[in-house]
């Protein structure tokens, strides 16, 4: 439980310091932080084989975290510099990092759903008997490519464990304005095994998770967790320029005493002195990490077209063929 919680205190201060960062507009584009719903990532990764894929989303910084890819890389690429896990040309939404089995994060909504179909379809033939694991948000199920995705999954038995992360929102739009059912009744619409989480439990998301990838490696079919969470800031911020608050007053509030790392703490019976010890270290890891990468060059412009492969065939740096390299 004490490595849980400094995964998630690490995310969240992370997330802080990304938060200081844009609102200096040190970062260029959106920024999504993933705070309040750090025991979903650690949760589920700590079940995870390293061996396995993932596949996360746009609000992927605590997912890049959880799964072991280095703070360095990480916090080099949201702030677009060289030595960032994708050279610094990607930015916060797009960390990638395969030599960690960590395959991307997308940002167009739901498509991460049949990019992780396809890695599952290869690993489905594949002997080692891997299970692929994605995130998605909540709002992410309302898409017709998360039901396409999950209805051929299902056929074909696909091992591909889906976390759906149901934060009650999609952007700035409740999410049952727009959707007829909850995640879990639309899993269950389509006869997939489902269980549903308190997503800001992590001892209860690591059982569930683990008991569903134990299930997919073993019975090589679909599966989906539902998450409920809640995000503690809000859903993006672009430089300094973030919205105000637009989720009523008690709901935050509701959500804020239910903070997974005060959960996990009380859990693990962990003291005020210990917690504040591991954040000041953690902090102080972060700000130098930070410091490190803003004193780091942007990429160089020269490198702009490498790294711009269209998957494993193409070695690291080539253009391959194809409408980019046309585009050259
Ligand atoms: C196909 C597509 N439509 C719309 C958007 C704009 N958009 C970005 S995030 C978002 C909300 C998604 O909500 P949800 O899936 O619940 O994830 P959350 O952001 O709450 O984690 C929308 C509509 C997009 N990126 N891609
Ligand atoms: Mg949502």
């Amino acid at each position: 439980m004490t490595a849980a919680y400094r995964t998630m205190i690490r995310i969240r201060i992370l997330e802080e310091r990304i938060i200081e960062s844009a609102n200096r507009d040190e970062i260029v584009g959106f920024v999504h932080p993933y705070t309040g719903q750090e025991a979903v990532a650690v949760g589920v990764l700590a079940a995870r084989r390293p061996d396995e894929w993932v596949v996360s989303f746009y609000r992927c910084h605590g997912h890049a975290v959880a799964a072991g890819l280095p703070l360095d890389g990480i916090v080099r690429e949201i702030l677009g510099r060289s030595g960032g896990l994708c050279g610094g040309k990607g930015g916060s939404m797009h960390l990638a990092d395969r030599t960690r089995h960590f395959l991307g994060a997308s940002s167009i909504v739901g498509s991460q759903l049949a990019i992780a179909a396809g890695v599952a379809m290869a690993e489905k033939s594949a002997a080692a008997g891997r299970a692929t694991v994605v995130f998605c948000g909540d709002g992410a199920l309302g898409t017709g490519v998360s039901f396409e995705t999950l209805s051929i999954a299902a056929t074909l038995g696909l091992p591909l464990v889906l976390v759906c992360e149901d934060n009650g929102w999609q952007d700035q739009t409740r999410s049952d304005l727009v959707r007829h059912r909850s995640p879990t009744e639309l899993v269950a619409g389509l006869g997939i095994d489902h269980l549903e989480v308190d997503g800001n439990d992590v001892e209860a998301v690591h059982r569930a998770a683990g008991s569903l990838l134990d299930r997919c490696r073993r019975e090589r079919r679909p599966q989906v967790l539902v998450a409920r969470t809640y995000l503690r800031h809000y859903h993006a911020q672009v430089g300094a320029a973030r919205p105000a608050e637009y989720r009523p007053a008690d709901e935050v509030a509701y959500w804020r005493a239910r903070d997974p790392l005060d959960i996990a703490a009380a859990r693990a019976d962990l003291t005020d002195a210990w917690r504040d010890r591991c954040r000041e270290e953690t902090v102080r890891e972060v700000d130098e990490t930070f410091a490190a990468a803003l004193a780091a060059p942007p990429p160089d412009p020269a490198t702009a077209a490498k790294q711009v492969t269209t998957g494993p065939v193409a070695a690291a740096g080539q253009v391959t063929t194809g409408p980019v390299a046309v585009a050259r």
